[in-house]
């Protein structure tokens, strides 16, 4: 049997894994996959990717690149990915050589933010009202009928990139313009109590295995801090738990596949975003979990025994941003590293750009509460200059925002003092209207 065909085989330590995307999330992959013996190949456009330093082999090309994608799985057993920005033809070309997981069908879904929220609405999921626009009167007629919106690039941009918000639709034209005059989503704006992600492993036999929902902030859309675990009410962690499978089981995922959501302020849970890979919002999990995501992507792959999700500590994450190179004060390390239990990590990237992730500072505690704490603390010794650092002063963010009535009722349901949670939304009448 060829490896093509060969999905199901094991591939163990000694081969080589193929990694399309050398960013940080190929790069932390990539250290996994070695700590566990096997080789790594990366493809990316920048000849000074982040996972350039730990690949015995980069290929330098576009991710459209058809060819390069095939010359990388040729060399390699199997192939992940670690941005979705992959091209169908460029996935394709590379299962002629190896097994490439996740598959083409599931990243083809993800890679297009239209394609993604349709296809969640079509499957009952439960998503926030949206419209698709492709020109400056679509938008501005979506915001008419959604009322305050954000328009997203449906292609390309993340990390906050490719967005535009919208109040009504006056801004139409220019928010158009600002995305570049391509097709666009268009989100009704939500009222959100708390921001959760979950994250699934799973295996070609279906086998799979669910990490805690971990609570996230977001600043200008891009992630600021995560935390796990969650300390939400177990009725919104298991609903969410239950649709992050659900999802990696209806799209057949092989690999990792992270679920954001929205809780909203009347207690809905809603899918925010899909990703086929390592997220952001569980970076925490190299110290808070007995394995990794970066890990477990490997063992997912190459179709070894899941490993254990199970919080083994408390632990949070605060994202280190270009801006923080770029103030008068360069960052003071050495201050930051003195707050107890504080990591450092630096992806190696040789230039800082404002809102560019260049690192992340990850710590663990007793409690959740202790562990986002000290996070934010070495975060503002690190950068006491930045607007940021200011934001973060005071008690945790996550003790001190307005849902708290919220999560005092949500908690009674779980004492059994109150009417068990409704659960996800009924699905979104409006959304049957989407092309
Ligand atoms: N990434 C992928 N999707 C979202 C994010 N943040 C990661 C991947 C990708 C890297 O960001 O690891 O390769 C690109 O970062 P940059 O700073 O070069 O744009």
């Amino acid at each position: 049997m060829s490896p093509v065909t060969e999905g199901s085989r094991v591939i163990l330590p000694g081969a080589t894994i193929g990694i399309l995307g050398g960013g940080q999330l190929g790069r932390m992959t990539g250290m996994a996959a070695r700590h566990m013996g096997y080789d790594v190949h990366v493809l990316d456009p920048d000849p000074n990717c982040a996972a350039r330093a730990i690949a015995s082999r980069t290929i330098t090309a576009p991710f459209t690149d058809a060819n390069a994608a095939a010359e990388l799985a040729r060399s390699c057993d199997v192939v992940t990915l670690e941005i979705e920005q992959i091209s169908r033809a460029s996935l394709d070309a590379a299962a002629e050589f190896a097994p490439v997981h996740p598959g083409a069908d599931a990243v083809y879904i993800i890679q297009d933010r239209l394609r993604q929220k349709s296809w969640l609405a079509d499957h009952g999921f439960p998503v926030g009202a949206f419209r698709a626009a492709d020109s400056a009167a679509s938008l501005g007629a979506a915001v008419t009928e959604l009322g305050p919106s954000i328009a997203k690039a449906v292609h390309g941009g993340y990390d906050g990139r490719g967005q535009a918000r919208l109040a009504d639709a006056s801004g139409a034209t220019d928010a158009w313009e600002s995305l570049g005059a391509r097709p666009c989503l268009v989100e009704q704006r939500i009222d959100i109590a708390v921001e959760l992600s979950a994250l699934v492993a799973r295996r070609v036999s279906g086998e799979h295995v669910v990490y805690a929902p971990s609570r996230n902030h977001h600043t200008n859309g891009i992630l600021t801090w995560s935390v796990i675990p969650a300390e939400l009410p177990g009725s919104v962690v298991s609903a969410a738990e239950q649709l992050a499978a659900a999802i990696a089981t209806a799209l057949g995922m092989v690999g990792l596949l992270a679920v954001e959501f929205f809780l909203t302020t009347d207690g809905r849970l809603l899918v925010n975003e899909l990703a086929p890979r390592p997220h952001n919002t569980y970076h925490h999990s190299e110290r808070a979990c007995a394995t990794s995501q970066f890990e477990q992507l490997v063992r997912a792959v190459c179709n070894l025994p899941l490993g254990d999700v199970r919080v083994i500590a408390p632990g949070a994450m605060v994202n280190l941003l270009g801006d923080v190179w770029l103030h008068a004060t360069p960052p003071d390390m050495e201050f930051a590293l003195g707050v107890s239990a504080s990591r450092l990590h630096l992806y190696g990237k040789g230039e800082a750009r404002p809102g560019r992730k260049m690192g992340h500072l990850s710590t663990v505690g007793d409690t959740a509460q202790e562990a986002l704490s000290r996070a934010l603390a070495c975060f503002r010794r690190l950068s006491p200059d930045s607007a940021l650092a200011a934001g973060l002063c005071g008690p945790p963010p996550m003790l001190r925002s307005a849902d708290g009535a919220l999560l005092a009722e949500l908690a009674a349901v779980d004492r059994g003092d109150a009417a068990p949670w409704r659960g996800p939304a009924d699905s979104d009448p409006d959304r049957e209207d989407v092309g």
